[in-house]
């Protein structure tokens, strides 16, 4: 038996087969959670259905987070199919293509605006819109987050400040929601190549960076970010919440980047 077996899970930001969200799909759906999807807009409609049968669900709900009557909608869809939720998936973030080409210094107020809107009020209005279906059923809430939010990643620019702001949502609706008994976290993913990753400029670099000097020196996968998820999203995760697991191969332990064979060579010339 699914260590999900029994819960019903909400997945949000399913683009294609390469979104982190479907890889959390694949991971709920192999441990026996049944699977509702919602899709952004209607370029998106048709391939988020046909992921949503290769899991077994007919339940696909249109919600553009920045419109607050869509999310109302999706709650009131949700409520009508299932009746209740336990988990909800947040793998949704957005900014104009322009604010990752210079720095933070060239943020605009609209791009500073929507980044914030689209990537971390949308996790309080979900949260707040889906709680009625969440009642009495020790629900868990987990959102995606990147280093970016701690430390400098050039180019990451304004989506960096919209991730740390994330965090802390994180760690006040974790305070808000502990009195109904449920669970809020984040994952911190390594870097994965994803339709959202190519708008960012030099992602290719950032991660092959990554993935040369992070302990492992492996890429990440969106199966790895999956089974996490499973775990935190799992009863046995139950006295963790307002936390940000990190899910990137050990990454940002490091002070001194490079694996000893990598410095030596770097640093000592062989
Ligand atoms: O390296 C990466 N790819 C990492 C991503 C490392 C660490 C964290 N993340 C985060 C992202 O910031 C995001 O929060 O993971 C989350 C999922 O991103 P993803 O899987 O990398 O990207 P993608 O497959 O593009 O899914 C993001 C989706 C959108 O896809 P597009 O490509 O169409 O922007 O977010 C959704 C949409 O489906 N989205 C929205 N959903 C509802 N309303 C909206 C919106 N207004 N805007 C974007």
């Amino acid at each position: 038996m699914g260590i999900l077996e029994g819960k019903k899970a909400l997945i949000t930001g399913v683009a294609n087969e390469k979104s982190i969200a479907y890889g959390i799909a694949k991971a709920f759906h192999r441990e026996g959670a049944q699977l509702a999807f919602t899709y952004a807009n209607e370029k998106l409609k048709s391939r988020v259905k046909e992921i949503a049968l290769e899991f077994g669900s007919e339940l696909v709900f249109e919600c553009d987070v920045s419109k607050d009557e869509h999310i109302k909608d999706l709650a009131q869809a949700i409520g009508s199919a299932w009746g209740s939720l336990d988990i909800i998936v947040h793998s949704i973030a957005f900014a104009p293509r322009e604010e990752f080409k210079g720095g933070v210094i060239d943020t605009s107020r609209e791009g500073f605006k929507i980044a914030m809107d689209i990537s971390v009020y949308s996790l309080i209005a979900l949260t707040r819109e889906l709680l009625p279906l969440m009642e009495g059923r020790n629900g868990a809430i987990i959102t995606l987050t990147y280093y970016g939010a701690e430390k400098v990643v050039p180019h990451y620019n304004v989506m960096g400040i919209a991730k740390a702001a994330l965090e802390s949502t994180v760690r006040y609706l974790a305070y808000d929601i502990a009195k109904y008994g449920h669970r809020i976290n984040a994952i911190s993913a390594g870097p994965v190549k994803t339709l959202a990753a190519y708008s960012i400029t030099g992602f290719h670099l950032l991660m092959e960076h990554t993935t040369k000097v992070n302990p492992f020196g492996r890429p990440i996968t969106i199966e790895d970010v999956g089974d996490t998820a499973v775990f935190l999203c799992s009863d046995w995760a139950r006295a963790i919440t307002g936390e940000v697991i990190h899910v990137d191969n050990g990454y940002h332990i490091m002070g001194v980047f490079g694996r000893e064979e990598e410095i030596k060579k770097e640093v000592f010339g062989g």
